[in-house]
């Protein structure tokens, strides 16, 4: 495939946007572009032509990679028609795409411009030596959300995090070579660039990818896997666990899981109940628990046990890993002690960190490093999340503390939905919250004032709701739309978006409302739920 790209003119430097289901070919287009020193940029497949074309514009890519279609509950996702879209839409940069055929439906093939990797896969030479590369050179960039509406493209280097994500898989899933190590993720996200592509095969490990999901048709397909593959390592979210402790414990029970040796969660902190099922159903009492915490910036594991030298408790990701100076602190940056909770931050860099986001210096240095500032003028990474550490210098992680939510373990910023929102020409104005829910984590909450002449009615909520999925994707689309007259605000025009949280997870109002420039606003609001 490195060679097909070459072929298609993509040189050193340049960059591949890969849009692909879940199958080998995903995993080769990605090694394909390290191969050849062109950073990839994978874009999840069920993110809409909409997000596509925008994250295909900001990496200013030249040659897309995808497929016909992918599978996706007994459903096919029509990946190169968003393709098609996103290129109509306007991504200039982009030259040819390359299909891997996997669905085989029907689909428009422009002429000299989209070609079947089958076909030009017989005009080359299975040869390809490596593009010598410096070790700060880029490796790929992946978009995630921020607190604006505008996702970051993080950047990721070729030295530092092939090496952090080797020793990281190593040490934390204590990788051996007689293991079949399976992480669930989608290569779309961080956990799949480095959990079951980069750090898995640099350490020569056996990585499985699955391009199922569980649903209600087969609700055991996970275990049919671990049973027929013999899986030794499972690394998955607690969103995806507490939907198949739904589905009920008769699928897992009645396969034979008991090749599992030790097991991993990613994504959000995990509940107690979630954490004892997973432990008790799924490693049936004996596998140990590895909480991983760390995010698409870290590039690898930050916070983790090593199994066998961490005592674990359910719901901590306890200590950090080797080399990781990690601590809790105000917004000062002086540490807090005692289990008070504060902000998570890192105080020293490591191999695998984000160099920057992609285009935009600036953003990177105040989004990361000077959102605390510490007295004696130190910079330290601050990730976003808040925590607080435990008489044993356990890390117990609470969740964002900026406006990212973790709707089933995804990634979303408030900002982000309020935007694609008030593209709709009858919202007025949008505020986003997380609403707490039992199997998301989180579901996307969004408080809307329409239009004067529009009205609020059922068959608008559903367009909106389906206008969040066309501009964004499915992960996006809000669990319920408030329509209102008025959003909570403070003088200078900021949306109290605290209130909101509290009223859409019913709560009462607490804390200080005085900064609040119309009080009547919380009364009909309140009315109005
Ligand atoms: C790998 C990944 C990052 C955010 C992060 C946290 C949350 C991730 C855990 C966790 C508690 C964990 N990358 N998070 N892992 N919270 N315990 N083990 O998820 O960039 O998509 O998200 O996810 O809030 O900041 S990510």
């Amino acid at each position: 495939m490195a060679n097909v790209f070459k072929q298609l003119g993509v040189k050193k430097g340049d960059r591949v946007g890969i849009y692909m289901p879940m199958i080998p070919e995903a995993a080769i287009a990605m090694l394909a572009c390290a191969r050849i020193g062109a950073p990839h940029t994978v874009v999840f497949g069920g993110f809409s032509a909409d997000a596509l074309k925008n994250r295909l514009v900001d990496a200013e890519a030249k040659l897309v990679v995808t497929a016909d279609g992918g599978w996706r509950k007994d459903a096919i996702v029509p990946l190169k028609e968003q393709v098609d879209k996103a290129l109509i839409a306007g991504a200039p940069t982009v030259e040819n795409v390359l299909v891997v055929k996997r669905t085989a439906q029907e689909i428009h093939m422009e002429s000299g411009r989209d070609h079947w990797w089958h076909d030009l896969q017989k005009g080359v030479s299975g040869e390809c030596p490596a593009e010598p590369m410096d070790s700060e050179d880029m490796l790929f960039i992946l978009y995630t959300s921020g607190t604006t509406g505008k996702p970051k493209g993080v950047v990721h280097t070729t030295g530092g995090y092939n090496l952090y994500t080797h020793v990281t898989n190593k040490w934390a899933f204590d990788l051996q070579d007689t293991d079949v190590y399976w992480c669930t993720a989608d290569v779309g996200w961080i956990t799949g660039h480095s959990y079951i592509v980069y750090g898995p095969l640099s350490n020569g490990a056996t990585s499985l990818m699955y391009e199922g999901a569980p649903r209600a048709s087969n609700p055991g397909c996970l275990w049919d896997v671990v049973e027929k593959y013999g899986v030794t390592i499972f690394y998955t979210a607690p969103t995806a666990i507490r939907a198949l402790m739904k589905m009920g414990e008769q699928h897992p029970n009645s396969r034979n899981l008991s090749s599992l040796r030790l097991l991993g969660t990613v994504g959000e902190p995990i509940n107690p109940e979630a954490w004892i099922w997973y432990h008790r159903v799924i490693g049936g009492e004996r596998c140990p628990i590895v909480d991983t915490w760390w995010q698409t910036e870290t590039g690898g594991f930050m916070i983790t046990p090593l199994p066998g030298a961490t005592s674990t408790k359910p719901g901590s990701a306890t200590l950090p890993f080797p080399g990781i100076i990690a601590d809790i602190v105000d917004q000062e940056g002086e540490t807090v002690d005692g289990n008070n909770g504060g902000y998570l931050v890192v105080k020293h860099p490591w191999p695998g960190m984000m160099r920057t986001v992609y285009g935009d210096d600036d953003r990177f240095r105040r989004t990361y490093w000077e959102y605390l500032r510490p007295k004696n003028g130190e910079y330290i990474y601050f990730a976003g999340d808040g925590a607080h550490k435990d008489e044993d210098g356990y890390f117990w992680v609470m969740g964002r503390v900026d406006d990212v939510m973790n709707v089933s373990g995804h990634r979303l910023g408030t900002m982000e939905v309020e935007s694609a929102l008030v593209s709709h020409p009858a919202v007025a104005e949008a505020a986003v919250v997380g609403k707490p829910d039992e199997v998301k984590g989180e579901d996307i909450v969004a408080f809307v004032t329409l239009e004067g002449e529009r009205e609020a009615n059922e068959a608008l909520e559903k367009e909106l709701k389906q206008h969040v999925v066309q501009e964004i994707g499915a992960i996006a689309r809000p669990g319920e739309i408030r329509f209102t007259e008025d959003l909570p605000k403070t003088r200078s025009g900021k949306i109290m978006r605290r209130l909101l949280r509290s009223l859409a997870a019913g709560q009462e109002i607490a804390g200080d409302t005085s900064t609040l420039q119309d009080r009547s606003v919380l009364d009909k609001l309140r009315g109005g739920a």
